[in-house]
């Protein structure tokens, strides 16, 4: 394929990008498009759900609990509703499974040949804050036949299986970042045009960097590794970045050099992020935009997931900073302090 087929101009719409990108693939059919575009859709009425919600009652806790056992926010709902609307209007999709809602959502599109697995909204507990916050995705192909509703096994795939993957950050301005596999680009919303607009075209992660993203308040169940790679941070005068916002701390480093590390702690020992809706979509960028994602041992996108909310450790973004925190877990395992 000719590359300069695929560079496009700044300014470029999202809409005319996924139209390129496709005609660049004879094969394509347009479905794979058609479900960016819903999702494009959605993140558009989730936006100004959110721009307004201090001005309407819809800031603040639902007053129930999802799966995570976290309190929902009526954005958290609102944002759930419409992704899953968007979703099941535009065809694609036969099943999807959401941060929101413990069942895999069947959408009655049986002759769909999408799954999505979704964080509808990620960090809301900040959204009474006013800090960045973001809707993660993951694209797969389903594994069962087409003609009946999907399955678990459709959602239980390992994240190599991803064919797009993306994040829209609710921030100072709203952007949509994904991949189909041909590298990372970013497209920044117009509100008073309804658009998005090719902004970071090819996204690269900076090898290395000097910013780390981690709970420190946990520092004290850190296990050995994780404490020494913190202090080499430390010691390299790194500058400590860590707003308890998933997509805005993992799109700052994505775009200036860092690692965010969510390890195994007392409280959430198996870590908090969730791989199927959080992990892996955002491993999936990161591998396309020159960056790396583990668990402090395994690449994220190879881990075979075994039920669709389960939880893994991530360290994530510039390789040679996930590269230097797994050889420090390697020294502690080599010394019997495996965790
Ligand atoms: P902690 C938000 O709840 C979230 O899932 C991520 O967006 C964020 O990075 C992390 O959890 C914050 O968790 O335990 O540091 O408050």
């Amino acid at each position: 394929m000719n590359p300069d087929k695929l560079a496009l101009p700044v300014g470029t719409t999202l809409d005319r990008f996924i139209m390129r990108k496709q005609e660049d693939f004879p094969y394509a059919t347009g479905e794979l498009s058609q479900l960016l575009r819903d999702i494009a859709l959605a993140a558009k009425i989730v936006n100004r759900e959110i721009n307004r919600s201090g001005l309407i009652d819809i800031a603040g806790a639902y007053g129930i609990r999802n799966v995570q056992g976290e309190d929902q926010q009526k954005l958290d709902v609102i944002a759930n509703i419409r992704f899953i609307r968007a979703l099941r209007n535009g065809g694609e999709v036969c099943t999807i499974l959401s941060e929101e809602d413990e069942e895999i959502i069947q959408t009655g599109n049986i002759q769909g040949k999408y799954i999505v697995a979704i964080d509808p909204l990620d960090g809301s507990s900040n959204i009474d804050v006013n800090v960045s916050i973001g809707t993660i995705f993951s694209i797969y192909r389903r594994v069962s036949p087409t003609g009946r509703a999907g399955t678990s096994a459709d959602c239980l795939q390992p994240g190599t299986h991803q064919v797009a993957a993306g994040y829209v950050i609710y921030g100072t301005s709203t952007m949509l970042v994904y991949t189909t596999g041909n590298g990372v680009n970013g497209f920044t919303y117009e509100p008073s045009l309804g658009e998005f607009f090719l902004s970071h075209p090819a996204i690269q992660v900076p090898a290395s960097g000097s910013i780390y993203s981690i709970n420190e308040g946990a520092s004290d169940s850190f296990s050995a590794g994780v404490a020494a790679f913190v202090k080499q941070c430390k010691d390299a005068d790194f500058s400590a970045r860590y707003i308890g916002s998933l997509v805005a701390d993992f799109h700052r480093n994505l775009l200036k050099g860092g690692i965010y590390i969510y390890p195994a702690t007392a409280r959430s020992p198996g870590g908090k992020l969730r791989l199927m809706y959080e992990c892996n979509p955002l491993a999936f960028i990161v591998e396309q935009a020159g960056g790396k994602s583990s668990n402090g041992r395994q690449r994220t996108l190879e881990i075979e997931p075994k039920t669709c909310h389960e939880r893994c450790p991530i360290f994530i973004g510039s390789r040679e900073l996930v590269a230097q925190a797994e050889a420090f877990i390697a020294q502690e395992n080599a010394a019997g302090g495996a965790r």
